[in-house]
């Protein structure tokens, strides 16, 4: 059931000739309180990052500059996501496998997240996270 709570948020747009605006605030335009923000750049081409699952965490994701492919994985489905706007960020819930890759040249991904991070929230091994969700069903 993982996957289908992942979607894609629209943010506000201020449209301005002076060049666009678009806001986020925690609570209101993504479903939780942001506690941590971080941000993947100069990605050299062919590069893949993610490979992994947060047992709580929960992310949104933003194309902030170029664009780059999601896939997301929750065990039983799988989606795949191309990010290419600054104003639309990809929620990811807790318990959802996800690869990043495609990504082109000078893009930034910048990722908004529900807690600190923390290295035991991660499932880095597939099969681990597998297990994991047999274990809970
Ligand atoms: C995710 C994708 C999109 C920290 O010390 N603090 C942090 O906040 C983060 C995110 C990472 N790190 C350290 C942990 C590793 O030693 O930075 C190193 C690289 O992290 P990782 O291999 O997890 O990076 P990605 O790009 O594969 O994954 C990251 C996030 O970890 C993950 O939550 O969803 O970006």
């Amino acid at each position: 059931m993982s996957l289908k709570r992942c979607l894609l948020i629209e943010l506000p747009r201020i449209a301005d000739p002076r060049g666009n605006l678009t806001f986020v605030e925690g609570g209101r335009h993504i479903p939780f309180e942001i506690r941590r923000v971080y941000y993947l750049y100069d990605v050299p081409g062919g590069a893949e990052r993610g490979g992994h699952c947060h047992k709580e965490l929960e992310q949104v994701l933003i194309a902030m500059s170029g664009s780059f492919d999601v896939l997301l994985d929750d065990g039983r489905e799988r989606a795949r996501y191309h990010l290419n706007r600054s104003y639309y960020g990809l929620y990811i819930a807790p318990m959802v496998w996800r690869e990043l890759d495609n990504f082109s040249s000078g893009s930034v991904c910048l990722a908004l997240a529900s807690a600190p991070y923390d290295e035991a929230d991660y499932y880095r091994d597939y099969q681990t996270f597998l297990q994991s969700l047999r274990r809970a069903a």
